[in-house]
């Protein structure tokens, strides 16, 4: 008979259930009693989502280039800001913009990168995350060599990458639990698993029953979490961020959600998905349950939504403005697409960029 060499389980974590009420069979972090710290999550929710909706605007109108939305991921984003500290480091990809507003991010700096600007993906605040990355998975490996920073530089400080379910199949993230297992690195790899990598759905990417899992096969911990539950997200993130500031290693996150919109401005969801689906999808959303629970604890109401949502449409506004202030009275040169990447350009790059400098002077006639 053969003997059992290794077991594996996944354990998932929900606390908050989609009609706002708790859970009763598991212990409930202690965020669930802190109403001021979830309101002030709450507010960064609602905030990206209004942000979210109006970039939707500015691209239908041509005022920005293209646009990845949000919408549905707002609480596994916020929470993965809300668990880092100033001085970690964030490895996005291109849709993350709740956690990088929590960390500083300003909403002009996503228009602005997202408008084709260079200056957008220069942060003032925070300066040692990385900008966003579209190569899919690549940000894995970043976050895992300023993890390998850290630890040679005994620094207590966490590098963290969200990664998609698609991203979870390249070897980039499966590389980067290996050095995180291997060098035991001071890593946090989140999936945000909304089911969709465009158009091919979870079913199709893999057959393994979590993504999670992929963490465990490296050898780290691994859990998986309902990520339309900010507390879930929040302590999820908290118990892997403090592991790693304590030199315990890396450990995988899978936060289950689901992409409500359509992979970027350029997709149409319609075309690949059944509408019953996403409909079935936004009695899950992360927005209506938290603000279900802050009402049933007395910590919100309609009058104080109201006066948020005004008060979110202002900022974003003012953000919008000063994006247009921006590229209408300080427009970058063309070669700025040059200046950005290397600190020494390479040869062929000095030639193409004085060849975009000339073809810009003479008003692009040759
Ligand atoms: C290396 C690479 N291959 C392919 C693409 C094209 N591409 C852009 S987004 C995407 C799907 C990503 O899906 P997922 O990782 O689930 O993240 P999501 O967009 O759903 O957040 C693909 C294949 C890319 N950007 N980079």
């Amino acid at each position: 008979m053969a003997r059992t060499v290794a077991a594996f389980k996944v354990d998932y974590f929900q606390f908050l259930k989609p009609d706002g009420t708790l859970v009763h069979d598991q212990q409930i972090p202690a965020l669930a009693r802190d109403l001021k710290r979830l309101v002030e999550l709450y507010k960064l929710m609602v905030l990206t989502r209004t942000f979210d909706k109006k970039a939707i605007t500015l691209q239908r109108t041509g005022k920005i280039g293209t646009y990845a939305s949000s919408l549905g991921h707002e609480a596994a984003h916020i929470a993965v800001g809300a668990a880092m500290k100033d001085e970690d480091c964030l490895a996005p990809s291109y849709r993350e913009y709740g956690a990088q507003f929590y960390r500083g991010v300003k909403l002009t700096d996503v228009l602005l990168y997202w408008g084709g600007d260079e200056r957008g993906n220069d942060f003032e605040i925070p300066r040692h995350d990385f900008a966003w990355c579209v190569p899919i998975a690549t940000q894995c490996l970043h976050a895992a060599g300023a993890a390998m920073a850290f630890k040679l530089r005994k620094e207590t400080r966490v590098a963290v990458a969200i990664v998609g379910d698609g991203g979870s199949s390249k070897g980039d993230f499966l590389e980067a639990i290996n050095a995180g297992s291997a060098w035991k690195l001071p890593l946090v790899l989140v999936i945000v698993n909304n089911q969709w990598a465009i158009s091919v759905p979870r079913s199709k990417q893999n057959k393994a029953s979590t993504l999670a899992q992929k963490g465990i096969a490296g050898g780290l911990p691994s859990i998986q979490v309902d990520g339309n539950d900010l507390i879930a997200c929040v302590w999820a993130m908290e118990k892997a961020v403090n592991a790693a500031r304590q030199g315990k290693g890396a450990f995988v996150i899978e936060m289950l959600t689901y992409r409500l919109g359509d992979h970027t401005t350029a997709d149409d969801a319609r075309r690949y998905r059944p509408a019953e689906e996403v409909e079935q999808a936004w009695d899950n959303e992360p927005i209506k349950r938290l603000r279900a629970y802050l009402i049933n604890q007395g910590a919100w109401d309609d009058q104080k939504e109201e006066a948020l949502n005004v008060e979110c449409k202002e900022w974003v506004q003012q953000a919008a403005d000063e994006y247009f202030d921006i590229i209408e009275n300080d427009p970058q040169p063309v070669t700025a697409m040059f200046d950005h990447m290397f600190e020494q350009l390479p040869h062929d790059l000095v030639e193409q960029r004085a060849l975009a400098e000339r073809y810009a002077d003479d008003g692009g006639h040759h």
